[in-house]
């Protein structure tokens, strides 16, 4: 593995950096606000980030996974709420549209999804179905050229500020995931409304919602992929979900590093800054071992998406000891800021309810283990 970034991902990584200075101060405003401002939605798609894995024929900056692993780690490590709506958007919507999509449906979205003016959401979840994504009770009937979608979906990320949803039914309730299709459906189409903005303890800036289907007619023409094949585009678009989610992690558990560091040289107690203290360099020692060994692994799997491997096992590696390792290294910084890391006034009480979500959304920490030892039963070699 070459561990030197590519000059593209250099320039990703300093693009990223350079917007993230923007967002950083930001972050605890909009945290409050429970919402991005659009402003900044049209500036991130002004400025590609709304486009970074769609192709370049589709106004797109087509970077490969790698790359893309790297500016969502910078991102994140400034504002992870707003790396969370451009995770989603990027790697569960523009990629399936960009890998599954038909000539006629990559036209149609790709464009307007690449420079931000429509905003994609993913929806697989439903009430009674989280991690047995298999189980999902929302139907899609073949009535005429069209088809009759009802149901419930839950934890729609960005759901209140997409037009564009993947939605996963069930097209042959009878063959369970192997009766699962995707349809892309538009906001705004009749039958389909946006539910309640769930009132979430961390990432409170992304938008996150119920959404809810009844009679609605989607015409054969927005069926993404084959029909039935719905279950395996919703699993391997994970897999590339789980790398920028694994990122997201590093980005997080980098900030809660610096600002230990930065806190812990300023503090002075016993007459001494408490950075001398060596149970604060223990925890200072552990946060950078987790935050490197993550990285690599995130890296890892980037590298193998990037070349177009399957990396289903690197990618639940990677999301489940970079997400792990964000939350030890959260909780250690708030601890070395002691009273000061359990307000609101100091970041690292945020970063500790950003880095939450991390271990259940996209696959619960349990599933990553099951997904992992799997692969490894099944002799997949890394
Ligand atoms: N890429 C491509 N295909 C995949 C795949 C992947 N990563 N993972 C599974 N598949 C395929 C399998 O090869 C199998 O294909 P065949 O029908 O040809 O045999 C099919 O999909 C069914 O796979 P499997 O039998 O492993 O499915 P299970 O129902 O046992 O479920 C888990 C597997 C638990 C891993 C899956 O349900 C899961 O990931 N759950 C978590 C869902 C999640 O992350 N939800 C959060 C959504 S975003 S908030």
């Amino acid at each position: 593995m070459d561990f030197q970034l590519t000059e593209t991902a250099m320039t990703a990584r300093d693009a990223a950096r350079a917007f993230a200075e923007r967002l950083k101060p930001l972050a605890g405003a909009w945290d409050e606000a429970e919402a991005i401002p659009d402003e900044f939605l049209r500036e991130g798609g002004r400025l590609g980030f709304f486009g970074l894995l769609a192709p370049e024929e589709y106004g797109g900056l087509g970077l490969d996974a790698l790359s893309y692993a790297v500016a969502m780690e910078e991102l994140a490590r400034a504002n992870a709420g707003y790396q969370g709506c451009l995770s989603v958007h990027n790697s569960l919507v523009c990629t399936a549209v960009s890998r599954f999509g038909t000539p006629e449906q990559k036209s149609r979205y790709l464009p307007k999804l690449a420079a931000g003016e429509l905003i994609g959401a993913y929806s697989l979840s439903e009430p009674g179905a989280g991690s047995d994504a298999g189980s999902i009770s929302a139907t899609g009937v073949s009535v005429g050229d069209d088809f009759k979608v009802d149901g419930e979906k839950c934890w729609v990320s960005n759901g209140g500020i997409a037009g564009l949803f993947t939605v996963f039914v069930s097209t042959s309730p009878a063959s369970a995931s192997r009766g699962i299709s995707c349809f892309l459906i538009e906001k705004g189409t009749p039958g389909f409304t946006i539910g309640r903005k769930e009132k979430k303890m961390g990432l409170r800036a992304s938008d996150t919602r119920a959404i809810s289907f009844k009679d609605c007619r989607v015409p054969r023409s927005s069926l993404l992929g084959s029909l039935h094949g719905g279950f395996k585009i919703a699993m391997s678009l994970l897999d590339g979900g789980r790398v920028g989610i694994g990122a997201q992690a590093v980005g997080i558990a980098q900030a809660a590093l610096d600002e230990a560091v930065a806190y812990a040289k300023a503090r002075k107690q016993f007459g001494r800054s408490i950075s001398e203290f060596q149970l604060i360099q223990a925890k200072i020692a552990d946060m950078a071992v987790g935050v490197d060994a993550a990285r690599l692994l995130v890296r890892r799997a980037a590298a193998l998406l990037a070349r177009g491997a399957r990396c289903t096992k690197e990618a639940s590696m990677a999301k489940l000891f970079a997400t792990t390792a964000a939350n030890r290294a959260v909780y250690d910084a708030l601890q070395i800021h002691g009273g000061n890391g359990y307000v609101r006034e100091f970041p690292v009480e945020r970063y500790f309810r950003d880095a939450r979500a991390g271990e259940i959304y996209e696959g619960t920490s349990e599933i990553q283990r099951l997904i992992i030892a799997r692969e490894v039963l099944r002799g997949r070699a890394s």
